[in-house]
C-alpha cells in the first residue's frame, strides 16, 4: 500500500503548540497585516471565516478581524518537519517528502512488522501524536493518486484508508469538487457540460474527454475516474535533488501572488539545503495550469546559490520566462543535482556552516522586508527587476 501523510494546518498547528494560549482560536500564519503578501495557511479556527492560503493578507484581515495574524518562522516549522520526516522513516525506508508537511510512504512489505494498513497508520499518527505534539492525516490506497485524495478525506486528523479493489468504487463516490487535480476552470467546464459526477466523467470515455479537455486534460480525468493512478507523483530518477511545491485551492493568476508563493518556496528550500549541508546550482520550476499542463523549466547557473536572495531572483527570473499568464493550479520549486558542502577542512566546528545560516537567515530576512514591494515597483514600470534583493 501507498501512504499519503500531511500535516493538518501546518505552521498554524506549530504555532499552536507552541503558544498553547492559542490552541481553539483563528491563528493566521503570513504576511503581516496592513502589508503585501499573502496568507500562507490558517488553523481550522480561521477557515471557518472563510480565510485559506494563498488568500492576500488583506482579505483575510476583512474576513477575521478577531483573528491572531502571526509571520512565518520557517526555521522552527523545518526543525518539526524534520522530526516528522524521521519518524516516517523509521516506518518505511521509501519516504518521497513532496512538500514540508507531506509525504509518500511506500508500505509494500512491512506488514509483517507492523501489521494492516490501518494497524500502520494507526501506529503513524500515534508516533507523531506523541512525539510532537502535532495531529496529521493519512490517507491509504494501492496507488498515491487515491492516497494523496484519501488524506484529504476526513481531515484534521483523518484516517482513509482504501482497499485493494475499491479504487474506482472510491473515486465514483466522490463528489466531484473533491476530484485532486480539477480546478477552478475544469470545474466550471464540468458544469456546462452538465458533468456532475466522477462515473459520468469516465462514460465519456478518453477519447471524449480528450476532445473536450486536451490531451492532457483527458487522459488525467479518465486515469482518475478509473482510479488508475493518472502518474502526477510518479517519481523522478536520476540525481539528487529537493523539492517542494504548492496546490492551490483555487487557480491563481496574479503574477504578485505567485511570486509571494515562489518566495515562500525559497525560504522553506534555502533551509532544508542548509539544514541538510548540500548545495546546488540547478533551480528547477514546475507550473501546472488549470488545464492539466504541466511545465518542467530548469537551468543550471555557473555558480552554487549560497544565498537565497540568487536564488529567489534565478527562481522567479525561470518564472517570468517561463509562465503564460494563465491561472496556475501548482507551483513548485526544486533544487538539482545536490552537492555536499564539504565540512571545513580547518575546523571541525564548522564555522563555514554557521557563516553560511547567518547568510541564509540575513537574505531571507532581507528578502521577506523587500522582496514583494519590488515585484510591484517592476511591474508598475514595465521592466525586468534584475536586482537582487538580499545583496548590498
Ligand atoms: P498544506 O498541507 O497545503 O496546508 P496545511 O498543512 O496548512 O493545512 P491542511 O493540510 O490541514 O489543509 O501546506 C503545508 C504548509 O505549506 C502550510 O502549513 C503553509 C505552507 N503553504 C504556504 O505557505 N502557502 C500555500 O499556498 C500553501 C497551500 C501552503
Ligand atoms: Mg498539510
Amino acid at each position: 500500500m501507498q501512504f499519503h501523510v500531511d500535516m493538518d494546518a501546518f505552521y498554524a498547528s506549530v504555532e499552536q503548540l507552541d503558544h498553547p494560549e492559542l490552541k481553539g482560536t483563528p491563528v493566521i500564519v503570513g504576511a503581516a497585516p496592513g502589508r503585501r503578501g499573502v496568507v500562507s495557511t490558517c488553523s481550522y479556527e480561521a477557515r471557518s471565516f472563510g480565510v485559506h492560503s494563498a488568500m492576500p493578507i488583506s482579505e483575510a484581515v476583512r474576513l477575521c478581524p478577531q483573528g491572531v495574524f502571526l509571520p512565518v518562522r520557517m526555521e522552527r516549522y523545518l526543525e518539526v518537519s524534520r522530526e516528522v520526516m524521521d519518524i516516517l522513516g523509521e516506518l518505511s525506508p521509501d519516504v518521497r517528502q513532496i512538500s514540508v508537511d507531506e509525504a509518500f510512504l511506500d508500505m509494500t512489505g512491512t506488514e509483517g512488522l507492523w501489521g494492516s494498513p490501518r494497524d500502520a497508520a494507526l501506529r503513524l499518527k500515534d508516533a507523531i501524536r506523541s512525539r510532537t505534539g502535532l495531529t496529521v492525516s493519512v490517507g491509504a490506497a494501492t496507488n498515491r493518486y487515491i492516497a494523496k485524495i484519501a488524506s484529504g478525506f476526513q481531515k484534521p486528523d483523518g484516517l482513509t484508508i482504501v482497499p485493494p479493489g475499491e479504487e474506482e468504487a472510491f473515486m465514483s463516490r466522490l463528489p466531484i469538487e473533491k476530484l485532486w487535480g480539477a480546478g477552478e476552470k475544469t470545474q466550471e467546464r464540468f458544469r456546462e457540460l452538465g458533468i456532475r459526477t466522477v462515473p459520468q466523467l469516465k462514460q465519456i470515455g478518453k477519447a471524449g474527454l480528450s476532445a473536450l479537455f486536451g490531451n492532457a486534460g483527458g487522459a488525467f480525468l479518465y486515469a482518475a475516474s478509473c482510479g488508475q493512478d493518472p502518474g502526477i507523483f510518479r517519481t523522478e530518477a536520476g540525481s539528487r535533488s529537493m523539492s517542494t511545491e504548492r496546490t492551490f485551492g483555487r487557480d491563481v493568476s496574479d503574477p504578485e501572488i505567485l511570486e509571494a508563493l515562489l518566495l515562500g518556496m525559497v525560504r522553506e528550500i534555502s533551509y532544508r539545503a542548509w539544514r541538510e549541508g548540500v548545495r546546488s546550482r540547478t533551480v528547477l520550476i514546475k507550473l501546472r495550469y488549470a488545464d492539466f499542463r504541466t511545465l518542467n523549466p530548469c537551468r543550471t547557473f555557473p555558480a552554487f546559490f549560497e544565498e537565497s536572495g540568487v536564488l529567489w531572483s534565478e527562481a522567479r527570473r525561470l518564472l517570468r520566462s517561463s509562465w503564460n499568464g494563465r491561472p496556475v493550479r501548482l507551483l513548485g520549486l526544486g533544487l538539482g543535482n545536490l552537492e555536499d558542502v564539504k565540512p571545513d577542512a580547518q575546523s571541525e566546528l564548522f564555522p563555514e556552516r554557521d557563516d553560511r545560516r547567518t547568510r541564509v537567515e540575513r537574505a531571507v530576512f532581507e528578502l521577506e522586508r523587500k522582496g514583494i514591494g519590488k515585484v510591484t515597483r517592476a511591474r508598475l514600470i514595465g521592466k525586468k527587476d534584475d536586482q537582487v534583493p538580499g545583496r548590498p
